[in-house]
């Protein structure tokens, strides 16, 4: 078909004002990284009826990216593929290389946000070890699913659009480190996963800080614990983790558990009482014997709700103990390591669990 000078020269500058509208547009959007780890929200059943028995741990980052075409219209999005393991298969080792990364990544001027999409089993301890030791005030979502994106209903592709919207949402700074699940918005401190086949799975005792609706955030309340540019910890500083590990109270519990961890070379042990982190009076002993070999004891409870009230169940003055206030045995653990690689003073610990 014939086409004049003159419509062929109008042509090309309509396509040169679209392709630089384009680009202007997309240079307003933020830019986003996406570091996949692995989990559920990465996973894939058989058949769409498999909501809850499935292979976690099989998409990969491109894939889930390309599944959700929407992106495109919140932010510039680039994956990383930096595990791809169920999450309770994480290791320390494992969580020292994604907070680095995580860290790394924040001080770049071209990243405004990063979303970590991860299995939802040990989701909430990565959340707290991050806000706990990155350092920077730009948004990051840690993000998991409770079905596999073959299931009828699957959560995972809301989940993730809805952290890349508050990662790239300027309102979302300076709060710590976030979880988006179920359309709420999370204190990645607070949060724990409480329902284990529900998608409304994951909750705080003190509640989310927000929702997140069709790409906006409503924010009712914001942290008070101390996290990422207030904490005392950086990442950056930190090499390895000191071992410590968890023994729960139960009724008829014995001392075999206690006796074996003490002597394991720990630097700390969680006990996850019963109640008000109440120890069975025929392992006090036990208790203190573990802590007259230097490892710290730190009393939490196995009770989801509460905080553990220092001097109440057990004289923890006199014994030396401290307290883990709110947290759960497996976030107890988390803030232990970090505040290990500082101080074995049981004042100041104490103080560092009151604060963070
Ligand atoms: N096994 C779970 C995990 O990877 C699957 C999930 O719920 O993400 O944490």
């Amino acid at each position: 078909m014939y086409l004049s000078p003159r419509f062929r020269a109008f042509a090309a500058g309509a396509a040169l004002l679209a392709a630089s509208a384009l680009a202007q547009a997309q240079q307003a959007l933020p830019n986003v990284v996406i570091l996949a780890t692995g989990g559920t929200i990465a996973g894939a059943g058989a058949s769409a009826v498999n909501s809850a028995t499935y292979a976690a741990a099989k998409v990969g980052v491109e894939k889930l990216i390309a599944g959700l075409p929407e992106l495109t219209k919140i932010a510039n999005v680039k994956g990383e593929q930096v595990f791809q393991v169920a999450s309770e298969s994480l290791t320390d080792d494992n969580l020292l290389t994604l907070a680095k990364r995580v860290s790394a990544l924040s001080k770049q001027s071209d990243v405004d946000g990063i979303v970590i999409t991860h299995g939802t089993d040990t989701l909430e301890e990565t959340a707290y070890f991050l806000t706990l030791t990155v350092h920077t005030a730009k948004p990051i979502i840690v993000v998991g699913s409770m079905r596999p994106g073959t299931a009828l209903s699957a959560d995972g592709a809301l989940n993730l659009y809805n952290a890349v919207s508050v990662a790239g949402s300027k309102d979302a700074m300076g709060k710590g480190v976030l979880v988006t699940m179920n359309d709420e918005i999370q204190s990645g401190r607070d949060v724990s996963k409480s329902i284990n086949i529900k998608t409304e799975a994951f909750k705080s005792q003190w509640g989310p800080l927000g929702m997140v609706v069709e790409g906006r955030n409503y924010w009712f309340r914001a942290p008070v614990k101390r996290h990422t540019m207030q904490s005392e910890f950086d990442i950056d500083a930190i090499t390895a983790l000191p071992p410590v590990e968890i023994a729960m109270g139960y009724e008829g519990v014995s001392s075999t558990a206690i006796d074996a961890l003490g002597k394991s070379g720990i630097k700390a042990l969680i006990h996850g009482g019963t109640g008000n982190g109440s120890v069975a009076n025929r392992i006090v002993p036990n208790l203190q014997k573990v802590r007259a070999d230097g490892v710290i004891v730190i009393r939490s409870s196995r009770v989801p709700d509460g905080f553990v009230l220092r001097n109440a169940e057990q004289p923890d003055d006199k014994y030396d103990w401290v307290v883990a206030h709110d947290l759960r045995p497996q976030k107890a653990r988390i803030l232990a390591m970090v505040a290990l690689t500082k101080t074995s003073d049981t004042k100041e610990l104490q103080r560092i669990f009151w604060e963070y």
